[in-house]
């Protein structure tokens, strides 16, 4: 692992495209903060990825919950993660057959290979679901895409722990081109029987607010600065944004806390 360097220093030493662009986009523009932008409508996640654009690193989405989506849905994130230089991540947790998730990543109604710059997929079926996505990575005529591997889940008795969690890392390490890392609580490839000594997963980190401890259905927060102490380099945070009184002044103090965290990881 690499969480003690600088974005800086890790962007100039990966060897993968999208890790690199990555990183080099959290240091210039000072934030590792991933928008959870659970809106429903186009008009809303585009206005609410035009506000906060100018401050996060990745703009995350639930593409079927848009209820009119369409393609001026991807013509305008498209538009603004140009414009405001962030990433775009389709959370569609694909979880099937090889076989049925490439279709289901490249095709459908959501084309989300031609848009999506990273996708995560849970193990619960083996490595075929890895593969297969890898795959279509490595197939597809597109640069910059990549897969983040479901290692934990936020949620309260969640069963992705221990031996489960464990394999996402050995996994991971056998599709080093297309996987970029895994949404986890906290650091997990340093726990690796065999992790090499370059290696460099990205951690993110979802569950992620400043001033809630969960919801009513299971959901269970920590904070930034917990998070990023624990080996998340990304951090995931949705409704603590969005729905605030005023998301533009939320998501400076998430991007601030989160900012300052990791500076003094690597300065500790
Ligand atoms: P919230 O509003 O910050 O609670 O939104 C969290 C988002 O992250 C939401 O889109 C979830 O679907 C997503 N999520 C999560 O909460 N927990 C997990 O373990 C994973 C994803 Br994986």
């Amino acid at each position: 692992s690499r969480s003690g360097l600088s974005y800086e220093q890790r962007a100039v030493q990966h060897p993968n495209p999208l890790v690199k662009k990555l990183f080099a986009i959290a240091e210039k523009k000072k934030t590792n903060i991933v928008l959870s932008a659970d809106l429903t409508t186009t008009n809303e996640l585009l206005d609410i990825a035009d506000r906060l654009g100018p401050h996060i690193a990745v703009l995350k989405t639930h593409i079927d919950i848009v209820s009119d989506f369409g393609p001026s849905t991807i013509e305008g994130l498209t538009e603004l993660a140009q414009r405001h230089d962030f990433l775009l991540f389709e959370d569609r947790k694909f979880i099937d057959i090889g076989n049925t998730v490439q279709k289901q990543y490249k095709g459908g109604a959501l084309r989300i290979h031609d848009w999506a710059h990273i996708v995560n997929a849970s193990i619960l079926a083996g490595e075929g679901i890895i593969q297969a996505l890898d795959q279509t990575i490595r197939d597809g005529g597109v640069s910059e895409r990549g897969i983040l591997i479901l290692a934990e889940m936020t949620s309260k008795g969640s069963l992705a722990v221990g031996e489960y969690t464990q394999a996402s890392v050995e996994i991971a390490q056998k599709f080093p081109q297309s996987v970029l890392g895994f949404v986890s609580t906290k650091e997990l490839s340093s726990h690796s029987r065999v992790a090499s000594p370059d290696e460099d997963f990205v951690v993110f980190t979802t569950g992620v607010n400043l001033s809630s401890k969960g919801d009513a259905l299971g959901q269970q927060y920590q904070t930034p600065t917990t998070a990023i102490e624990g080996g998340s380099d990304f951090l995931i945070a949705g409704r603590g944004i969005y729905a605030a009184a005023e998301p533009v002044t939320a998501v400076k103090e998430y991007q601030q806390a989160g900012w300052d965290a990791y500076q003094r990881r690597i300065t500790s």
